[in-house]
């Protein structure tokens, strides 16, 4: 490595993809954007596949070390097909984060349909069955993750509306009841001319450090050969997460492999999951060009110290 290089902050795991279409036991197009937790020192991945007729569901895989996965032989979730909710998932169900709150574990999925896409809040316990609890927004808005704990005794999920004016900005709500949803303000919106200047969206369940919380999130620049996906790092107050405490200036992580470079979508890397480790790194998992999924780790000080040391401005 030449001086000028950085250290990677993100190390890719040696054997990326952790997981492709063809580990999978029913046909699917891809494997990717899966939310992870670790329950009982086991790692939970909900990923996401396309059919073969382009439309999403949501598949299971379980492992002990974080990257050998083996893929429950059903999917765990396929859009509804009656009521409301078949309404509005009937193009498909993509995109899940898992946020463990007490015995609860919430996923927040995006919900397809013909009147735009929706975020849906789904729960387990123990990842055999799963229960729809509500459809938690309006259209359109997506990428919603929630805080795994309560703040003056109200949830809290960072989301992400666009509008023409305010394109595809951070914000961040409360609720009484994870159901009811308000008091929304902004609080990082895209940067001019930097590689989130397209837009911004929460990524993985944001976890707490000694710092303040850890979110990693995806930023998008457009360039004459497409829009470019990669990752980047907000600490949030640990008190009230709608104070950042700081944007890392740099991403920490952008498409480079092979399989993140090319696949059903190029130039991506799109994270719905991290998992913080009792030695001070954090597992950081990501959709390869919408194809595969990958894995690699970070030191989260070091994670935190950009965000400190040299942030952009959140606004
Ligand atoms: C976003 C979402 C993600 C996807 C990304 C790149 O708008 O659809 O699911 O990973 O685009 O295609």
């Amino acid at each position: 490595m030449s001086p000028k290089e950085r250290e990677p902050v993100v190390k890719r795991y040696a054997g990326n993809p952790i997981l492709t279409r063809d580990d999978v036991p029913y046909p699917v197009a891809t494997v990717h954007n899966a939310g992870v937790v670790k329950a009982d020192g086991r790692y939970i991945m909900i990923f996401r596949s396309h059919l073969l007729n382009g439309r999403s569901i949501l598949g299971m895989a379980e492992s002990a070390d974080g990257y050998k996965f083996k893929v429950r032989p059903e999917p765990f979730m396929t859009p509804s097909r009656d009521g409301v909710l078949g309404e509005y998932e009937e193009y498909g169900v993509e995109d899940p984060r898992i946020c463990r709150i007490d015995d609860d574990f919430l996923i927040t999925y995006s919900a397809y349909s013909r009147h735009g896409v929706r975020i849906g809040l789904a729960r387990t316990r123990d990842f055999g069955s799963v229960e729809r609890i509500s459809l938690i927004t309006q259209a359109d808005l997506r990428n919603v993750v929630l805080f795994p704990q309560k703040f003056g005794g109200r949830y809290v999920r960072l989301d992400r509306p666009h509008s023409e004016i305010s394109p595809w900005s951070m914000w961040i709500s409360y609720s009484p009841d994870l159901v009811h949803w308000g008091d929304s303000k902004v609080i990082v919106k895209p940067a001019g001319y930097h590689w989130d200047e397209m837009k911004i969206g929460p990524g993985a369940t944001p976890f707490r450090t000694e710092s303040g919380w850890l979110n990693i999130y995806h930023g998008v620049f457009r360039t004459m050969d497409g829009a470019v996906y990669r990752l980047g790092v907000i600490l949030h107050d640990l008190h009230d997460p709608s104070r950042i405490l700081g944007v890392a200036d740099e991403w920490i992580l952008q498409p480079e492999d092979p399989w993140e470079v090319t696949g059903y979508v190029h130039n991506v890397v799109f994270s719905c999951g991290a998992v913080p480790e009792e030695d001070g790194t954090v597992k950081i998992y990501w959709g390869g060009a919408d194809k595969v999924m990958c894995a690699g780790t970070a030191r989260i000080s070091d994670l935190a110290a950009m965000c400190l040391e040299k942030s952009r401005s959140p606004m």
